[in-house]
């Protein structure tokens, strides 16, 4: 087991004195608080970005060679599906209660440049992939791909928002990200970035109080997971583990159901790779999960299935076709709200991957 603190022993501190603010719209702690507030994505504008050795290496290693990558906008059906899916998984979330919020509409497909290359956008559609809410901080995180650098600009207004509750905004270090961090596939390499410079996707990190589980991957690497200890202070403690799942991101490999619950990937998890965090909970090792299918080429797992969210301790929103799944959750006392996300794998998330919870009413603890 590799749970590699960085910093000395678990401590309650804060920042600064005006950091710490009752009136922040960003407050969170874990993942089953009952939920105030939450980021739902969106898709409209999206497309597969110009292809680099970057988006060949983390989300197309299988294909043989860079020039086969699907490359351009999603299918309108699929855009058009998906509109109405996220447009229900706020309204679901609305009439429960909570506050939500999206991101600007934005055309991926305007060019960019830096001094050292030029790509187009993405998507919205996945802002946990981007923002990090650590307690009253929000992050920007170094993503891993160069299409992803300026995608946090369609939630400027709302970071501005944040910033002025009293919120603590960062941004990381904006990675150069040279042909030279990338890892090309078949070069034999475990993951997809080198350690040249700090990097990760925010969906590559899990909060559980004080503790903050850090997936080392094709979407992060060990620099990364030290750049956020730092960002954090030492009132948390990441754990960089690099041995749970080489590919992107750890919200289909754990999901955290309330404290003492979760749910592991078990094609993935086993007693033996189990962060020892979890070695007194309850661990649900699921492998019922449901082909939810594609259209064209995919860019996820079939493991989409388990990436789902908690309302509060008590109540899930899960792909209504995880039916399987859900059995389980009942069996543990777990309501669910059933919803659908029809094109969850051709665009690569599913309901927690669009969504981002910003505020939970609750207290910091260490678990
Ligand atoms: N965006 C998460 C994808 C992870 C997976 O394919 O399992």
């Amino acid at each position: 087991m590799s749970s590699t603190p960085f910093r000395g022993p678990v401590a309650a501190r804060t920042h600064h004195p005006e950091e710490t603010t009752t009136a922040s719209l960003v407050r969170v702690h874990n993942e089953w608080d009952p939920l105030e507030e939450m980021i739902v994505g969106r898709i409209e504008g999206a497309q597969v970005p110009a292809p680099d050795r970057g988006l060949w290496a983390i989300e197309y290693p299988e294909l043989p060679s860079i020039e086969q990558i699907p490359i351009g906008p999603f299918p309108r059906r699929v855009v058009d599906e998906t509109i109405e899916d996220l447009d229900l998984l706020a309204e679901a979330l609305e009439k429960l209660g909570v506050r939500v919020r999206r991101p600007d509409v934005c055309d991926h497909a305007t060019p960019f440049r830096t001094p050292d290359w030029e790509s187009s956008g993405l998507s919205n559609y996945c802002p946990r992939d981007l923002l990090l809410a650590v307690g009253e901080t929000i992050i920007e995180a170094p993503m891993t791909l160069r299409a992803r650098q300026y995608e946090s600009v369609s939630y400027r207004s709302l970071l501005m928002e944040y910033f002025e509750s009293g919120a603590r905004w960062l941004c990381a270090p904006r990675p150069r990200l040279l042909d030279s961090v990338y890892r090309l596939p078949g070069s034999g390499a475990r993951f997809a970035i080198d350690e040249s410079e700090p990097l990760f996707d925010a969906a590559n990190v899990l909060r559980v109080g004080r503790n903050i589980l850090y997936q080392v991957s094709d979407t992060g690497n060990h620099l990364g997971a030290r750049w956020l200890q730092r960002a954090l202070g030492s009132g948390y403690r990441v754990h960089a583990l690099d041995n749970l799942y080489d590919s992107a991101h750890i919200d289909t490999t754990l999901t955290l159901v309330r404290p003492g619950l979760v749910v592991a990937n078990a094609a993935r998890v086993s007693r033996e790779n189990l962060p020892p965090l979890f070695r007194s909970w309850d661990v649900v090792y699921f492998k019922d999960v449901v082909d939810t299918g594609y259209v064209g080429h995919p860019i996820s797992s079939v493991w989409l299935g388990v990436n789902f969210f908690m309302v509060n301790p008590h109540l899930a929103i899960v792909d209504r076709r995880q039916t399987a799944l859900i059995r389980e959750l009942a069996r543990h006392r777990v309501d669910v709200l059933p919803l659908l996300l029809r094109h969850a794998r051709t665009l690569g998330g599913g309901f927690h991957c669009v969504t981002l919870d910003v505020r939970r009413r609750g207290e910091l603890d260490s678990y």
